[in-house]
């Protein structure tokens, strides 16, 4: 029986063979059984990339092991949420990890000072964000496993260079390196396309160097990319620009704080618990006790638009700063 593979089946085998990592080759493959034609045909295709996947996963990765470590795996930790920084060479990526996290990054005046990713913590108000300086990208130079990095976090800075004269250049370069890696959505692949809704990450254009620019520059570049993603222009010179910046990172990662309160007693304001936008009380309480999940009966919650103390079901979403308690059987 023929296999008639699918050109979503096609464009996932186009990923395998340009991912660099084990991790990139895991979606890779993934996406390769989501997408193969189930049928007689393709039985033996299906339990093949099974069979790699049980591979790739089985081998040993990291610290101690016999293979070299992925480098561009960056573990996220207790932040809230992760963003990688991606530019062209000099674009001003170090500069801002620097300025917004206790990173030591290189900045500097010459092109490819930055050879690692460096991850720093930024703070915005009680949440601690991770932001990721990375290698630059060029559109012939890639560093093996660099892809794997944006893949997996919350949320993509693309760098700018407002002030310099190619800066279309650059978000021409940036934009191909997204969409060649299915990091944003090709033009040809429908919005609600469920195959690439976890491929893509959501990004954040960052023009860089303000303080240098013409007046109208800015508006130009807004133009360009406001219809694939939001944009926003700072200058590390300018506290005030950072601080915008900042308050963005948070909005873009679109995560919501949870504080517990344990009935009878103070909420506990220090530590917020941080979520996705859209996530509900059980998939708070599944956070706080995995184990007791089941047990979950309801909520009271102090916040937005609600009764202090009101009960709420299961499905409530959660919005920013609710103070909740759960309560188990
Ligand atoms: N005037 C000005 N210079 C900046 C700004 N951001 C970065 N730079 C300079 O641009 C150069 C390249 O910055 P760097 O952060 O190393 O760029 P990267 O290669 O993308 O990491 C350095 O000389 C920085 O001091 C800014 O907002 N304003
Ligand atoms: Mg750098």
């Amino acid at each position: 029986m023929p296999a008639n593979l699918t050109p979503e089946y096609k464009k996932a085998e186009e990923l395998f063979r340009q991912a660099t990592s084990a991790a990139e080759k895991v979606t890779a493959l993934e996406l390769m059984l989501q997408t193969i034609p189930k049928h007689k045909g393709t039985d033996h295709m299906q339990a093949d990339i099974k069979r790699r996947i049980a591979k790739l996963r089985a081998e040993p990765t990291g610290k101690g092991s016999a293979r070299k470590k992925d480098i561009f795996h960056i573990p996220k930790g207790t932040a809230g949420g992760q963003a990688a920084l991606l530019g062209t060479p000099n674009s001003g990526k170090s500069s801002i990890v620097a300025h917004l996290t206790n990173a030591h990054v290189h900045v500097a005046e010459y092109p490819f000072s930055t050879t690692v990713p460096v991850p720093g913590i930024m703070h915005y108000e009680d949440v601690p964000i991770q932001l990721v300086d990375m290698p630059p990208v060029t559109a012939g130079h890639i560093l093996p496993g660099q892809v794997g990095a944006y893949r997996q976090c919350d949320l993509i800075l693309v760098v700018l260079d407002l002030s310099a004269t190619d800066v279309m250049e650059q978000w021409r370069t940036c934009l191909d390196f997204l969409q060649q890696r299915t990091l944003i959505r090709p033009d040809d692949v429908d919005e609600d396309d469920k195959l690439y809704k976890h491929l893509i990450r959501h990004c954040l254009t960052v023009c860089t160097k303000n303080d240098l620019a013409q007046p109208g520059d800015f508006e130009v570049m807004r133009k360009m990319c406001e219809s694939r993603m939001p944009i926003i222009s700072v200058s590390v010179n300018k506290p005030n620009s950072l601080a915008c910046l900042t308050q963005r990172i948070f909005e873009e990662i679109r995560i919501v704080r949870a504080y517990a309160k344990q009935p009878g007693k103070k909420p506990d304001m220090n530590e917020p618990f941080t979520l996705s936008i859209g996530s509900t009380v059980f998939d708070l309480a599944h956070k706080i006790h995995r184990e007791l999940a089941d047990k979950f009966r309801f909520a009271r919650i102090w916040g937005h638009n609600k009764h202090p103390g009101q009960q709420v079901p299961h499905d409530y979403q959660l919005q920013d700063k609710d103070i909740i308690e759960l309560h188990f059987s």
